[in-house]
């Protein structure tokens, strides 16, 4: 047998390991999980097929298998108040397109958030994507401050009567008012799914209202603030089965077969034991540590004069507008804070001046470092690293001329790798970032 130390792939682990110990994380869609969520993904668990559901498996010896996702169901039913949960998607998009192929036939319409808004490939991104392809699919948008505009919502939706409608987002740093949504929902005659990926702790901590009373569906990924696996779940709720009492038994039909095959039964118990540990007080502690950071993080950036879309954030992200220093500088951005020792995502703003690939905007969010124990006086100090980085880097411009866009990138991270004001701010990242364990719950 393979000894461990003789494959390099352990030596790269323990490589990202270190990396993401000396560096400071800000990916609002990422999170560090607890060693007892880890040790069961490595478990025996994954060697077994499941296909099927708890007691209705087409293969033998599930009996072990059928406890977990029983107890997985049971511990996310409670949690979240509502009465069905399938935990076998694989992860978000799955789930997403999931949801769709349980309700939707081909050509039907859907409505979701525009990906430059802030929403999701899954919520119809045209062209691109399954759910832009395959349906007519109807994108709203913002309002001038930045929030969702609900006037335009409802005047699309009584235009397209669309039989799907998608309240969720990947860069929106206020809180979803589903009470609307379900409104407009109701009045169209619309299923409503609430994919809260990204505010799922927040939720569980009482910090953003929660989409159940409102929503037919809420779906989640479970490894953003709900600091489980990778994977994802599909709830029904009450108001769900109420609309149509088949919901449940469609959404699992979609799941599996229509969509997957074998559950991973190792997700399946490691969202289990993030559920366990979502019930805890602690859990709670952290949500609302979660949103203090990104308060503190948003008001340390704004003293040291960067733009936030919206002037600030109501959950745990935040956009970080940097039109003033040219169309595109998201990029420069965030290759010189990655140098320096934090990595987060270039990230488009609302009304995108740039392009995706260029994008004007950098996105920040606090569950990582609010995992890591780090708090408010840590936030202030991050903030100034990252104003330190984006004045260094000022001036370094991403030409108008399209085609020398990648010259011009090349030589600027060529320099930037060994410039010593972000090795320098590495450093002092590094020192700080070494006294907080990857999980300090
Ligand atoms: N990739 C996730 C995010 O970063 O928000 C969404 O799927």
């Amino acid at each position: 047998m393979q000894k461990q130390n003789q494959d390099p792939i352990f030596d790269l682990v323990k490589k990202e390991e270190e990396r993401q110990t000396e560096m400071i994380g800000l990916i609002p869609s990422e999170n560090h999980s607890s060693e007892a969520v880890r040790s069961v993904l490595s478990s025996c668990l994954s060697s077994k097929y499941a296909e099927g559901y708890p007691k209705r498996r087409y293969y033998e010896g599930n009996q072990v298998i059928d406890e977990i996702e029983i107890e997985a169901q049971k511990r996310l039913k409670e949690l979240f108040k509502v009465p069905h949960v399938n935990v076998q998607p694989y992860s978000g998009s799955p789930a997403n397109s999931a949801v769709e192929f349980a309700l939707l036939e081909e050509g039907d319409t859907i409505m979701g958030l525009a990906l430059s808004s802030g929403g999701h490939l899954t919520h119809g991104h045209p062209k691109v994507t399954f759910s832009g392809r395959y349906f007519n699919s109807i994108q709203y948008g913002l309002d001038e401050n930045a929030r969702i505009d609900f006037k335009e919502l409802r005047r699309l939706a009584l235009e397209h009567k669309p039989k799907l409608i998608i309240a969720g987002t990947t860069a929106y740093p206020f809180v979803l008012d589903f009470a609307k949504f379900a409104e407009i929902a109701d009045e169209v005659g619309a299923y409503l799914l609430a994919d809260i990926s990204h505010i799922t702790g927040l939720v569980i901590a009482g910090e953003h209202q929660s989409p159940v009373p409102h929503a037919h569906i809420v779906m989640s990924t479970t490894h953003k603030t709900f600091r489980g696996p990778r994977g994802a779940m599909i709830m029904v709720t009450n108001k769900g089965l109420e609309k149509d009492p088949d919901l449940a038994d469609k959404i699992d039909k979609a799941v599996f077969p229509a969509l997957q095959g074998g559950p991973h039964n190792e997700n399946t118990a490691a969202i289990a034991i993030a559920a366990g540990e979502a019930a805890r007080p602690g859990f709670i502690e952290y949500g609302k540590q979660i949103r203090k950071n990104a308060d503190a993080m948003a008001t340390a950036l704004q003293q040291e004069g960067l733009k936030l879309v919206g002037d600030g954030t109501e959950n745990h992200l935040i956009l970080i507008d940097l039109t003033s220093f040219g169309d595109g500088f998201g990029t420069q951005v965030a290759f010189a804070m990655d140098v320096a020792g934090i990595y987060a995502n270039r990230n488009t703003i609302p009304g995108e001046p740039c392009s995706p690939f260029y994008p004007s905007g950098i996105r920040i969010g606090t569950p990582l470092v609010t995992t890591r124990g780090m708090k408010e006086q840590e936030m202030t100090k991050i903030a100034q690293w990252i104003a330190r980085v984006v004045d260094h880097i000022k001036g370094e411009q991403l030409p108008a001329l399209k085609t020398t866009r990648r010259v011009f990138l090349k030589d600027f991270k060529a320099r930037m790798i060994k410039d010593e004001t972000l090795l320098a701010i590495r450093k002092e990242v590094k020192e700080m970032a070494k006294t907080f364990p990857l999980f300090a719950w």
